[in-house]
């Protein structure tokens, strides 16, 4: 279109020049001598007419590219629009899907709680969860429990280790939620299921009322990790000062929870340890503390440069002695005779 437009325009200009030449030099033209003045007008007039009419073939073709171009920009606002629409409409058949989802996945858990009040087969932990098929590593709720009285309870399952089937009782590894915190806090749980936590005595009382493992994962600055299991492990209910009862040790972390074997669980505010010292208020956590410790998992975060300058981090002194606090932390329960 713009090609068309300058070649008409080109002309345009050309015949203006040689009209206005040929106007001013009529006696240089090789025309007929008769009346030659009439004609030069008549020419010219003639000249002036085509160009009157190229202009408003110009003025036309300028038009036509306008509503043109108005037209494109009509029909691109209406493909987006369109666009949008269909935008929305895959958005809320998503929504649709993700409800249906969440809808079958409530259902699920209220047939299998359903199948709790009915059978043996109780929904207790992430060894039954398992079990039911859940082989995915992450956080689960487990139903009320009606018989105990217990609400509602989220848990996060190790699924993958040594087998799965692992309900984790606590994890430090990120070191922004402080382990200095009362028995109240102790016995209710704290902290966040994904990142460090404390699950709570009462829940872990409930967990090992059948018989239970504990196995323990510990990570060190350069990375390297052990751990620690307890072929018997069961932890008494708050009458009984969540009294810790384990035994047959396995594993390459050393036997450093023996110690700690039939004592009572303390806290700054409740101090049950068999020590002159008040060994939660020493070692800034709640344990089941001796005179003080051979292992202190709820102990201060210490980060690296840190974690070798103080006697209050997270020790394991079977493993890096009393000073080293560790980077990793995972304590987790599952049934005795546990068959993945
Ligand atoms: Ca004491």
């Amino acid at each position: 279109m713009a090609k068309v437009n300058l070649s008409i325009v080109a002309l345009g200009v050309m015949l203006l020049f040689f009209a206005d030449t040929w106007a001013q030099n009529p006696r240089k033209r090789l025309a007929p001598p008769k009346s030659p003045k009439g004609q030069c007008c008549d020419d010219v007039r003639s000249l002036k007419v085509q160009v009157a009419n190229l202009t408003s073939i110009l003025e036309e073709l300028s038009r036509k590219q306008e509503t043109d171009l108005l037209k494109v920009v009509r029909q691109i606002m209406e493909l987006d629009q369109q666009n949008r629409q269909q935008e929305a409409r895959v958005t809320e058949a998503e929504s649709k899907y993700s409800e249906i989802n969440n809808r079958v996945e409530i259902m699920q858990l209220q047939t299998l709680q359903s199948a709790t009040q009915t059978s043996s087969d109780a929904l207790y932990d992430c060894a039954s969860l398992y079990s039911k098929n859940y082989k995915i590593s992450g956080e689960y709720k487990l139903p009320k429990d009606e018989f105990l009285g217990t609400p509602e309870l989220s848990v996060f399952c190790d699924m993958d280790t040594n087998g799965g089937g692992w309900t984790v009782i606590q994890r430090r590894k990120i070191g922004l939620t402080s382990f200095k915190r009362d028995w109240k806090q102790y016995k209710g749980g704290f902290g966040s299921i994904r990142g460090d936590f404390w699950l709570g005595n009462d829940h872990i009382f409930r967990l090992t009322r059948q018989p239970s493992v504990l196995r323990i994962e510990l990570e060190d600055w350069v990375g390297e990790t052990r751990y620690a299991e307890y072929g018997f492990f069961t932890v008494s209910n708050e009458l009984n000062s969540y009294k810790l009862f384990l035994a047959n040790y396995s594993g390459n972390a050393g036997d450093s929870l023996r110690y700690h074997n039939n004592t009572n669980f303390s806290t700054f505010n409740k101090d049950n340890d068999k020590c002159v010292d008040h060994c939660a208020a020493l070692r800034k956590g709640g344990y089941w503390y001796n005179c003080c410790t051979d292992s202190n998992l709820n102990g201060v975060f210490y980060r690296y440069g840190e974690h070798t300058k103080n006697t209050d981090g997270i020790t394991w002194y079977g493993w890096h002695g009393p000073n080293y606090s560790l980077k990793k932390v995972e304590m987790k329960v599952r049934p005795v005779g546990f068959q993945p």
